[in-house]
């Protein structure tokens, strides 16, 4: 109907070539003020110049019922008609309009698109108005954004446009969600939902889903494509394992979560738990800067990630991890890990040798920073009580090594954490607090496990355990599955160990030419007379850890590199596999 009065006042337009009339009182006067000399009694010239060169029209708080005639204003692109007691009879919208703001009328109804829609228009804003429905645009609408809030609607209906991007329908009377493709913007807060909009994905980049103050039992399945999500203020009563879900910041308070969460998203920044009847917190993601959980009855958290703000004010408690054993305890993600030196092993003993540590050679404090080496994500000690380095026998520290954690299925995955350890005689590692459990400030997940020392080729697991249940055990010293026995070195019914001679680090022994290991050897003794050794050190030269760096003779360090590439042929060199 109200398409018809337009295209009726467009053909009178049409008859009289430029002139249009305007009923309302008070547009006149709006038109006569900002466009002088445009009006001739109750008469628009259309085609007078300050018609055609206003872009921008704001006829806001003029007091307006009918804005019949605004058709003509066929260059503005930017209208505000917001606080007149329009209804949607006196609605008219200039035709080239890309945006439009109409709050705060008296607009009531059934909102048909099509009636207003303009093929340029592509945000309109239809705010504290007393609308009940909206029938979506058709043909030819691009309209990307919708902005409905604070209206009477209790539904939509035709099809929404694909075009679509952004839709405010917070603080309506929906009781059931529009039916809703992909969104930037989402917003269907302050209704009366019993059931979320199932069908509407984000476009993950920012996008944002507001489902706050609904009646919601249960989470919206579309909920990881959305970078922001707000559910606070439900009836939801459990989440499920999100932790694969890539939402970063999640507003729950206000539920009653009685049940509990399995699993945040890994990804997680923000989460807002507060007054959520929660007993316990699950596993916090390690990325989450920011936790609002007052006005729970829980003491203590699961863990506590580096960049946690543990303002009392945000947390409500005290930033105290739950100890073992009690009801809110999660156990973190531990790893218990044997592996061997080659270097060090001896097969007599059947153990690694600690002469270094007998000799009083070991650094208390960690060798691989000086080396070059960044950790990463650790929470582990640098240095260690100089009374773990007393323990003699199978039990005694042989040197110290770097723990990696990498991620993916892929060889040889993506670093997520690193760690000083020690290695003892019997192969096994103790983490710098002397506890024979390293432990990861990473997510419950599996992780692939890697090892490096500071003479030998790094050995990493074939496999990526999973650290989701308390510790778990690689044995990469006996357990032939775990590792690719091609980049270890197997000597039958001892083990399985770390190639030795890679006295450069470089990730390759060589034992002549260019960047070769053996010639370090000799420069440590001197550079001259291979004869010489270097007693009583802690040197990467000293490739069988005994505390002498020797280039000849019996028990020499030299000799290791060439056993190491074969044995035989001096040109052939020996490379970590994978290289990392
Ligand atoms: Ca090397
Ligand atoms: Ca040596």
């Amino acid at each position: 109907m109200r398409l018809l009065t337009i295209l009726i006042s467009l053909f009178v337009l049409a008859a009289s070539s430029k002139a249009v009339t305007i009923p309302d009182a008070n547009f006149r006067a709006w038109i006569n003020a900002n466009c002088p000399g445009a009006m001739t009694g109750n008469d628009l010239d259309t085609e007078h110049p300050a018609v055609l060169g206003l872009t921008v029209m704001n006829v806001s708080n003029s007091g307006i019922q009918n804005l019949s005639g605004a058709w003509a204003f066929s260059n503005v692109t930017n209208f505000n008609a917001s606080n007149n007691p329009l209804t949607l009879a006196g609605l008219q919208i200039p035709p080239a309009t890309i945006s439009a703001f109409i709050s705060d009328c008296l607009l009531a109804g059934n909102l048909v698109l099509d009636n207003f829609v303009g093929e340029n228009l592509i945000t309109l804003h239809l705010p504290n108005n007393l609308l009940t429905s909206v029938t979506w645009c058709t043909n030819g609408c691009t309209l990307q954004g919708l902005y409905v809030q604070n209206n009477a609607i209790t539904s939509f209906s035709g099809q929404v446009p694909f075009t679509l991007q952004a839709l405010d329908v917070s603080n309506n009377q929906l009781s059931a969600p529009p039916a809703i493709p992909v969104m930037r913007y989402l917003d269907l807060s302050h209704n009366q939902l019993t059931t979320p909009p199932n069908t509407a994905a984000g476009i993950f980049s920012a996008s944002v889903l507001n489902l706050s103050n609904n009646l919601l039992t249960t989470l919206p399945s579309q909920l990881c494509t959305y970078a922001s999500v707000d559910l606070s203020g439900n009836q939801i009563g459990s989440i499920g394992n999100l932790f694969t879900c890539n939402t970063t910041t999640l507003y729950l308070a206000n539920n009653p979560l009685a049940q509990g969460i399995v699993q945040l998203p890994r990804s997680l920044v923000y989460a807002d738990l507060r007054n959520t009847q929660l007993t316990c917190l699950p596993y916090l993601p390690w990325t989450l800067t920011t936790l609002l959980s007052t006005g729970n009855s829980f003491t203590c958290l699961p863990n506590l990630p580096n960049g946690l703000n543990t303002a009392i004010t945000q947390l409500g408690i005290a930033p105290t991890v739950c100890a073992l054993n009690t009801p809110c305890y999660i156990p973190p993600p531990q790893l218990r890990l044997r592996m061997g030196l080659q270097g060090a092993w001896d097969v007599n003993a059947g153990l690694m040798r600690d002469n270094l540590r007998a000799q009083g050679l070991l650094p208390t404090t960690e060798p691989y920073t000086a080396l070059g080496y960044t950790y990463l994500n650790n929470a582990a000690p640098l240095s260690v009580d100089p009374a773990l380095f007393t323990t003699t026998g199978p039990r005694a520290i042989v040197d110290w090594v770097i723990v990696e954690f990498r991620q993916s299925n892929a060889m040889p995955g993506i670093l997520r954490a690193s760690m000083p350890a020690l290695v003892r005689r019997d192969g096994w590692l103790v983490s710098t607090t002397g506890d024979t459990l390293l432990t990861l400030n990473l997510d419950r997940m599996n992780y692939r496990v890697a090892v490096k020392h500071r003479n030998h080729l790094g050995g990493i697991t074939f496999q990526t355990p999973s650290f989701m249940n308390g510790p778990t055990v690689c044995d990469m010293l006996t357990n032939s599955a775990l590792t690719n026995q091609f980049a270890f070195v197997v000597v039958p019914g001892t083990g399985i160990l770390m190639v030795q001679g890679d006295v450069n680090m470089d990730k390759i022994v060589v034992y002549t030419g260019q960047n070769n290991d053996r010639d370090l050897i000799l420069q440590a003794v001197g550079g001259t007379i291979p004869t010489a050794t270097l007693n009583g050190v802690y040197r990467r030269e000293d490739l069988n850890l005994d505390g002498t760096v020797k280039y000849t003779g019996q028990n020499n360090d030299r000799d290791l590199i060439l056993q190491a590439v074969g044995g035989s042929i001096p040109t052939n060199t020996r490379s970590q596999l994978p290289v990392y």
